[in-house]
């Protein structure tokens, strides 16, 4: 693709032209993988008459001459597919024997199993106790939320257990100039990255403080100041977005990568195979990290897929994959660094799936226990959890102990129960928010919309107690 056309030019919005003219062709900053590319196009046997073809670069924008010979005992397609001839009938079966593996750093005693994986941990205690306090911090405060949406206090909460160690292990490993789009089971990864317990809370009691001016549901969080674009439960339109984010920061020669996170099931959608093709033709900087948890809502992976999980898609669209135990922080943590390093200096996609169980309940307004056995989460809350093993991998370089871990939660709790309880009191965002946002002043309609709502407030007073929003009748009309 390339920038320089005058049609194309005359199509692209005005910021797109700017970056087009400091990079006239974009991927000409990125030669050593064109290089790289032409070097894995297949060869002919020398001596032999040449067809010329053509093949696609991988993105570069431009194709490179392909030599076909007479006699050949492969044929080599436009699409650079390096296939023997054969007089073999034979389909090739998924092989559930030869699934890829799943990468571990440290077993489920928290013991390293070797140290050949170039972490340095005498000096990552800092890090570590880090990493732990985010994850046990994400566990406490959805106990928490958990049980006040039980009580009527929140409209809806969606908790992370089991799968912490895929959130704060990763987020561990990134950069602050990352941009992660995520699901919304990834708590963990804007805890880490230093959102307050003050904007969790206000995000899920949708006040006056929430960063989303309270117009969406609670869990929807979103930071511009940590790179977090909003939640949208909508299944897998971040991974487009991330794709395309991708791509910006390669455009703008940025050393950083996006990040996206999803479900093994939001990658049943469309979406998901768009964002990959793309992101691998086009060579986008991006890490698709997918939380393999078992389920989607009440469906089981074994009736959304049959081949071999969500790893062999990336392997399918040439992105290179690595499949990861998410309970182990640091084999999350491990392929991940390594993903963000060959998504930067490689300019391409990375795709991740981690492994682990969903522990609870999908959200609040599911009970899992109408679609699986109780012993079924039970047997897995003893065979494993990822903050019990990181727990055990402190306490075993005696980092850690019984003490220092009350101590830890007591104070946790207190700490969120007090951004709660501060939260809940707040005032609701002025009712005008509703309408702002969408055109730079409200139109005509939105004008007529806001006095119809106060002229109905006025005419039904006991069923409007505006009290709770802010300036409260006299917020229901934009003043802007
Ligand atoms: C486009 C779309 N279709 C359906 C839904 C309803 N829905 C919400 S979550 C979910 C399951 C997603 O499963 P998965 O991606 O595995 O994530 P998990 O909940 O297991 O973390 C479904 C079907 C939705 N939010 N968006
Ligand atoms: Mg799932």
């Amino acid at each position: 693709m390339s920038f320089s056309g005058p049609l194309r030019r005359s199509l692209l919005p005005r910021s797109y032209r700017s970056i087009a003219a400091r990079y006239p062709c974009p991927k000409r900053r990125c030669l050593s993988s064109a290089v790289n590319a032409a070097a894995e196009v297949p060869r002919e046997p020398e001596g032999t008459k040449e067809v010329p073809m053509t093949v696609g670069d991988g993105g570069a924008g431009t194709s490179r001459p392909v030599k076909q010979r007479a006699g050949s005992d492969r044929l080599v397609f436009p699409g650079a597919v390096n296939s023997k001839f054969t007089n073999r009938l034979h389909f090739r079966k998924s092989d559930p024997e030869k699934a890829i593996d799943t990468y571990r750093v440290m077993d489920t005693e928290g013991k390293i199993f070797d140290e050949t994986h170039g972490l340095d941990f005498d000096s990552m205690k800092e890090q570590t106790l880090k990493m732990y306090s985010s994850m046990v911090t994400v566990s406490i405060m959805d106990q928490i939320m958990f049980d006040s949406q039980r009580q009527g206090r929140i409209s809806f909460y969606i908790v992370n257990a089991g799968e912490e160690g895929i959130a704060v292990g990763s987020a561990a490993a990134l950069g602050e100039q990352d941009v992660i789009y995520a699901q919304y089971r990834e708590a963990g990864v804007l805890m880490y990255r230093g959102y307050g317990l003050d904007e969790f809370m206000n995000q899920c009691f949708a006040n006056r403080k929430d960063h989303g001016k309270g117009r969406n549901m609670p869990i929807h969080y979103t930071s511009k100041r940590l790179n977090f674009h909003p939640i949208s439960s909508t299944l897998a339109t971040q991974l487009p977005h991330a794709s395309g984010a991708g791509y910006a920061l390669k455009l703008e020669g940025k050393e950083a990568c996006a990040v996206t996170y999803f479900g093994e099931g939001a990658a049943s959608e469309g979406d998901f195979h768009a964002a990959l093709n793309i992101a691998a033709t086009r060579g986008c900087p991006t890490l698709f990290i997918c939380r393999n948890n078992g389920y989607a809502i009440s469906t089981p992976t074994l009736d959304q897929y049959k081949g071999d999980g969500i790893a062999s898609r990336g392997v399918g669209y040439g992105i290179d994959t690595i499949r990861v135990d998410g309970n182990d922080a640091w084999a999350v943590y491990k392929v991940t660094k390594e993903a963000r390093e060959i998504a930067i200096s490689q300019q391409k996609p990375v795709l991740i799936e981690a492994m682990s169980y969903r522990v609870s309940h999908h959200s609040t307004s599911d009970d899992s226990f109408a679609y699986r056995a109780r012993v079924e989460v039970e047997d897995w809350k003893r065979r494993d959890n990822p903050i019990t093993r990181l727990r055990k991998f402190m306490e075993l370089r005696n980092w850690w102990d019984q003490d220092q871990d009350s101590q830890l939660r007591t104070q946790l709790r207190k700490d969120i129960l007090k951004a709660f309880n501060a939260a809940e009191r707040e005032k609701k965002p002025a009712i005008s928010k509703l309408w702002e946002d969408i055109y730079d002043t409200p139109s005509k309609d939105q004008r007529e919309q806001m006095a119809d709502l106060k002229d109905v407030m006025h005419r039904y007073p006991d069923e409007y107690d505006v009290g709770m929003y802010e300036a409260g009748e006299n917020g229901v009309v934009s003043r802007r």
